[in-house]
């Protein structure tokens, strides 16, 4: 039998955590064949809560499930893990300036990149979920220099899959026969995705306005099919989306966070070069790198 994967869950507490957790202890992240240890961490105020998470998942007995730790201390849930979904943060809320979301946002960053850094696996993979994502992530870098920054993503497979879910809707076909859509750039409102622009964009939207709450199952499931293919490979001739490090790829600044079509084998992501970019796409592209180096600056002068 194969050893247990840690996985840790920030944020376990909250909506996308209470769809996520079952998810993995199911096998949806890492294979029907693949135990884990789930690794559970939100704030004190959310301690009691986060324990009736821990109880329901000893209820559900998932044969895959060989531990659960339900933390409090960022030091004894960072401890071990293989895998990190980064999603809890702070949520912006009315009135509030996006300086002082950003600035709450970048130090929950910058110590969860220090317990990551030395307490984790070596190799650790880490996904953040938490918005603004691109830029969390980058802040997770910058304070983790020693995880590898090819370790180090962020989620836009929710807006992947939107995009997926809005073409099989409107061309009315299986959403399993479509595929390589691309999301470019931030997590936000300058995303580009090729067609249905604004639906995906406004999706998150629309799903508040109906469920009178964000998105959770959807944003769980991405989250799953982020590790999922990171670590077990995308299939052969398919390419999904990811926030990853750019190194300049399609003239994209380099230094940021910025979701690329890629592939994956090996446990190692690889960007598609060779995609030829119409003038449209090449603006919306620049759109998103400048929104994006905007909140890298914002972020940066939070840090001090
Ligand atoms: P919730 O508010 O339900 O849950 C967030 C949880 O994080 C809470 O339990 C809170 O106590 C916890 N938390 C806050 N600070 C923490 C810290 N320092 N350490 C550990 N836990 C902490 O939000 P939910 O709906 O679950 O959304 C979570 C995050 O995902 C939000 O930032 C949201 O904006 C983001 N999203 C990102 C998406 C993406 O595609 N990248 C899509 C879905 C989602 O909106």
């Amino acid at each position: 039998a194969k050893d247990p994967v840690r996985v840790l869950v920030t944020g376990a507490a909250g909506q996308i955590g209470y769809a996520l957790v079952p998810m993995i202890a199911r096998g949806v992240m890492l294979g029907p064949d693949q135990p884990v240890i789930l690794h559970m961490l939100d704030i004190p105020p959310a301690a009691e809560s986060l324990n009736g998470v821990k109880m329901e998942l000893v209820d559900a007995a998932f044969p895959l499930l060989k531990g659960v730790v339900a933390t409090t201390d960022v030091v004894e849930a960072c401890t071990g893990v293989n895998i990190a979904v980064m999603v809890g943060g702070f949520p912006r809320k009315e009135g509030m300036e996006r300086k002082d979301v950003m600035s709450k946002n970048v130090s929950i960053y910058k110590s969860q990149a220090s317990a990551l850094e030395k307490h984790a696996a070596a190799n650790c993979k880490v996904l953040v979920v938490a918005n603004p994502a691109n830029t969390n992530a980058l802040i997770l870098k910058e304070y983790a220099p020693s995880i590898p920054e090819k370790n180090i993503s962020c989620l836009t497979r929710l807006d992947h899959n939107r995009a997926l879910g809005q073409i099989s809707e409107r061309l009315k076909v299986q959403v399993s026969d479509v595929k390589n859509v691309i999301i470019w750039g931030n997590h936000s409102s300058t995303q580009l995705n090729g067609e249905f622009i604004s639906t995906v964009q406004q999706r998150g939207a629309a799903i508040i306005k109906a469920r009178k709450l964000s998105s959770a199952l959807s944003a769980a499931s991405a989250a799953c099919d982020h590790i999922r293919d990171w670590v077990l490979g995308t299939p052969q001739g398919t390419f999904v989306s990811m926030g990853v490090y750019s190194d300049g790829s399609y003239n994209v600044p380099a230094g940021l966070i910025y979701s690329f079509p890629v592939t994956t084998a090996n446990g190692e992501w690889k960007i598609v070069q060779g995609l030829s970019i119409d003038e449209f796409s090449r603006k919306k592209l620049d759109a998103t790198a400048e929104e994006l180096s905007e909140e890298k600056n914002l972020a940066y002068s939070c840090l001090s």
